[in-house]
Formats: C-alpha cells, sequence, structure tokens
C-alpha cells in the first residue's frame, strides 16, 4: 500500500487530499482546507488577496503560503500520523501565473532551515518582493502590448505560446516589476511560479517549473516546453538566468527536505513538481482523453478540456497550455465567478440556501432580462473596467437577479468556449458551487448537455494527489495508464447531477444571442 499527498494552494485556501493506493482499493483517506483569511489573519488577507486603491493590482503574501503548508501538514501528521509516516510521493497545484521573488540568499536560505524553529519565521528575509502579484492583477496593459510588439505581435506570440499577451501571466507581470523597480528586479536571484515555489520550500531545493504551469507565462515555446528566448529577451534584461528550468509534469524534484523528515517524523517522501491549478484539475476530473468539458466554479469559473493536437484552433478567446498529461489543454477563464455569485449573495442578504429557492423559483431564460456580472475587471471577455450592466432587469428583484448571474456565467462560458471545438455532450463539473444542483440545472440547460459531478470538489487537489501516484510509478519504473490513475478516484458520481431539459435549451439558443449583442454594446472598444 502507498500514501500519497496532494495540495492545492488556491487563491482563497490551501487544500490537501491524502490518497491510499494499493492493487485493489484507491481511496480518499482525508481532504482539508484552510482559508488563509481565517487561518492567517495576521497576513491581513481579504479572499486571499491584498488590494489598494487600484482594483487592477492584486497580491498576495508568499510566506503566507509557506506557512499555511508548515501548518497542514503538522495537522496532518497529529491526525493521521500512521498514514503520513507512510508517505511515498507529494505533489501539488497552484493557482497559476502568479509569481515569486527571491533573493540571492533565498536559495540557500530554503535549503538550510533549521527542523527545530518555524519554516516562516527562517525565511522571512528570502524574498526580493514581499508580495506576489497573482492571476487577479490585471495592471500590464502596457506591458503586454510592449512583449506583443518586441516579438512580432500577437498572432506570433500566440502560435508560440498558446496564448496572446494577457494581463494576468507572468512575463508582462515581470516586465512590470522591472521597469518599476529595476533595483529590487536586478538583487533578484530566482523568479518561481507559486507551483515551483513550494515545490522548492517541500524539497529544499530549486525546483523546477513544470510544463503546463510553465505555459501560463507567455514566456515559454509550447512546441518544445523550452523557454522562447525572443520572448524572455522582450521581457526583461537579464531574465533567462532568473528563471529557474523548465521540466515535464511528472519530473520528481527530490525528497522532502530535512525540515519535514526532522520536524514532523517523516518519510523521504519523493517531492514531484507541482503544475498549476487548471492541468491539476484537468487530471482530477479524469479529463485525460479528449472529447468532454471541463467546468470549474471557484474563485473564477473556468471552461477547460483535453486537446490530443492544438493545431487548428482560433483561440481569441482563450488558451492552450501543455497538461500534465503530456500532451494540450484549452481553456477560457472568466474572472467573476464565485466572487460574483457571492456579491449577489450578499447584496440582496441571502444565504446559499435563499440563493437556489431565488433559482428554483423564476423561469429558464428569466423572462429575456440579462446581467453582465462584471463586478471586477474581466479576462473574458476583456473588460479592464468593472462595472455591472442589466438589460430589462430591476435591480430590486432579489431573485430575477440571482438567476441573471447564474445564467449570465453559464451563457458567457458556452459563447466564449466555443473556439476549442470539442462536440460536447458531457460535462465534468468541479469547484465550490458544483455542489448546487440549481446552478448545474442552468449549466445543462444553457450547454444542452449532461453535467456530472465529480466526487471531490477539489479536482485540483485531487489531481496533484493523483499526479504523485503516476509519477511515483513512472519513477519506480512501474508506469501506469492515465485512465487508471483516474478511473476509480476522478470519475463522475454514478447518476447525473443534471441532464438538459428539451424545453428550455431552446430558450438558451435564443438568450445566448441576446446576451452575445447586450455583452458586445456594453464591452468597451478601447482601454
Ligand atoms: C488561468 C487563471 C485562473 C487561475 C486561478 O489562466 O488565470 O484559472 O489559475 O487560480
Amino acid at each position: 500500500m502507498s500514501v500519497y499527498l496532494g495540495f492545492d494552494a488556491s487563491t482563497q485556501s490551501l487544500t490537501a487530499i491524502l490518497i491510499r493506493v494499493d492493487a485493489t482499493r484507491r481511496e480518499v483517506i482525508v481532504e482539508r482546507t484552510f482559508r488563509y483569511d481565517d487561518e492567517l489573519p495576521a497576513y491581513g488577507t481579504a479572499y486571499g488577496v491584498l488590494s489598494g486603491d487600484d482594483p487592477r493590482v492584486v497580491t498576495a503574501p508568499p510566506l503566507m503560503w509557506a506557512e499555511a503548508i508548515d501548518r497542514m501538514i503538522g495537522s496532518l501528521v497529529a491526525d493521521y500520523p500512521d498514514e503520513m509516516a507512510m508517505l511515498a510521493a507529494v505533489s501539488g497545484s497552484a493557482q497559476q501565473h502568479g509569481s515569486v521573488y527571491l533573493n540571492a540568499g533565498g536559495l540557500r536560505d530554503i535549503a538550510a532551515v533549521d527542523p527545530h524553529t518555524s519554516l516562516a519565521s527562517q525565511i522571512t528575509e528570502i524574498f526580493s518582493r514581499e508580495t506576489s502579484p497573482v492571476w487577479m492583477d490585471s495592471s500590464t496593459s502596457v506591458e503586454c502590448r510592449e512583449i506583443a510588439d518586441a516579438v512580432g505581435g500577437e498572432a506570433v506570440l500566440t502560435a508560440r505560446t498558446g496564448s496572446g499577451a494577457f494581463e494576468r501571466f507572468t512575463g508582462p507581470q515581470i516586465r512590470r516589476f522591472y521597469k518599476q523597480d529595476r533595483s529590487r528586479y536586478q538583487s533578484t536571484a530566482r523568479i518561481h511560479l507559486v507551483s515551483s515555489f513550494l515545490a522548492s520550500v517541500l524539497a529544499g531545493k530549486d525546483a523546477p517549473i513544470d510544463v503546463s504551469d510553465g505555459s501560463g507565462m507567455c514566456l515559454m515555446d509550447l512546441a518544445t516546453g523550452r523557454w522562447w528566448p525572443e520572448a524572455v529577451a522582450a521581457t526583461a534584461p537579464g531574465l533567462q538566468s532568473k528563471l529557474p528550468s523548465l521540466a515535464p509534469s511528472s519530473a520528481a524534484v527530490g525528497e522532502l527536505s530535512r525540515y519535514w523528515r526532522e520536524r514532523y517524523a517523516l518519510p523521504a517522501a519523493k517531492v514531484i513538481a507541482w503544475s498549476g491549478d487548471n492541468g491539476c484539475s484537468l487530471v482530477g476530473t479524469g479529463l485525460v482523453r479528449e472529447g468532454r468539458l471541463g467546468i470549474s466554479l471557484g474563485t473564477s469559473d473556468v471552461v477547460f478540456g483535453p486537446m490530443a493536437d492544438r493545431r487548428g484552433r482560433g483561440y481569441a478567446d482563450g488558451h492552450v497550455y501543455g497538461s500534465p498529461t503530456g500532451e494540450f489543454m484549452g481553456l477560457t477563464v472568466f474572472k467573476n465567478g464565485s466572487l460574483a455569485r457571492e456579491r449577489v449573495r450578499d447584496a440582496y442578504g441571502l444565504d446559499w440556501a435563499g440563493f437556489s429557492q431565488a433559482l428554483r423559483s423564476t423561469p429558464a431564460g428569466n423572462n429575456g432580462s440579462v446581467m453582465l456580472p462584471w463586478f471586477d475587471p474581466e479576462i473574458t471577455p476583456h473588460v479592464l473596467v468593472p462595472g455591472v450592466h442589466r438589460l430589462d432587469l430591476d435591480s430590486r428583484d432579489t431573485a430575477a437577479n440571482v438567476r441573471a448571474v447564474v445564467e449570465a456565467q453559464m451563457i458567457a462560458m458556452a459563447n466564449h468556449s466555443r473556439w476549442m471545438g470539442v462536440d460536447i455532450d458531457t460535462i465534468h463539473a468541479t469547484g465550490g458551487a458544483s455542489g448546487n444542483g440549481d446552478v448545474l440545472q442552468v449549466m445543462a440547460d444553457v450547454f444542452g448537455a449532461t453535467v456530472c459531478r465529480i466526487a471531490s470538489r477539489n479536482a485540483a487537489c485531487l489531481g496533484a494527489a493523483l499526479r504523485a501516484w503516476h509519477a511515483d510509478a513512472l519513477a519506480s519504473d512501474h508506469p501506469i495508464e492515465w485512465d487508471e490513475v483516474t478511473g476509480d478516484l476522478a470519475r463522475p458520481i454514478d447518476g447525473s447531477a443534471a441532464t438538459p431539459r428539451a424545453q428550455h435549451v431552446g430558450t438558451y439558443a435564443r438568450l445566448r444571442e441576446r446576451y452575445r449583442a447586450f455583452e458586445d454594446r456594453m464591452r468597451p472598444r478601447v482601454v
């Protein structure tokens, strides 16, 4: 029997899933979540991030993520000492795009942490930048244009890296830091992603960036999985030497460092490269073959799916990333996900039961009412100035506004994911809001597809634990197929969560058109 640990360092919380695997049985031992705001209030985050006067600037303290890992491991060892003592490998998932800046002594200090004192107190000095820009940041429009122009335009960038220049991508973020604070940029020895930083903390050494998370940086050649020199040069001087190496997602980085082994009496478990949350969600929803879509209803809402081949897709609205399975994945991201649902819930003084009741009490199609729920600057479509717009929708009508936000989210996802060219009849739903059957019914009716729920609400975290298993087997010369790895734990729950109702599919076909026209009208042309 082997035990594997997966983490998910997401925007608002850290989750861990411990799984047990033997010849006949695969099971989740425990799934546990810490919300940063509640567990580590001293960092002063709200919903896991720090924001100032400029709504476009969003950061988070990287020290908080490291401290959360330390606490989580401590709590798992306290409650599951026997299982943790059998740990074979650990991997993780992290919010994509966020970057962590280490000074020259940083890597040395990570390697030298003393098991007798807490991790966080020993690594406060390793950062050349105390806060990390995260995926919610949209402050780099100028840098996006500069990078795209320098490499020969958006089309060239997209063909090479799988995406155009987007504000949250790591390259434009690095460029902005370089322009704003040259001396701190120069004193930076290493720029990690959140994923590779946390893998480095576990292994006590410099971890590589895996090719799946690396494809969200605007710096990697997607075809070769190597840094693309033109993009690196266009981003900032001297950047190449500050970037870690790139590696396949299944790479073993090393073993748990002395800190973890001695402080918590853990074995020398393998540390497998961490990856981005979207790649890990693909594995955790069992989407290892093209033909179905996954939808994650989390802080952001994301439509994603595996792609055997990335050619021939006109991906204006989304991105093609590397997949941890070694192929590709398409995805389209909507920033106003659970934060928008929560804003509507709170604005009308509801709890989640009241929110569901409001959905049930209103007709599919909402009598033609439409909301554009851009509470925050939106990624898809590209909207930098936030604003909520209503068409034939009375802002005082609680139930209609609840339905409007959910319908808007589902319609936007359906309209903007057409480019992925996947002919779908089944969607695998994950993320916190996938537990809400009324929300999933709207999804089924809008997409005209059956929606299945995945057992774990946190597919990214489960995907990380499954990746640890897959990579451990590979490293031990007993490779296992992805179908087998995902077959039991990442399977949709028996019995569909929602099937499309024929009479509503037509209603939504019309509403999707009305939504598209309203969106076109309200979307700023010039930013
Ligand atoms: C993907 C993206 C978000 C974050 C959320 O491109 O920006 O899905 O990964 O953590």
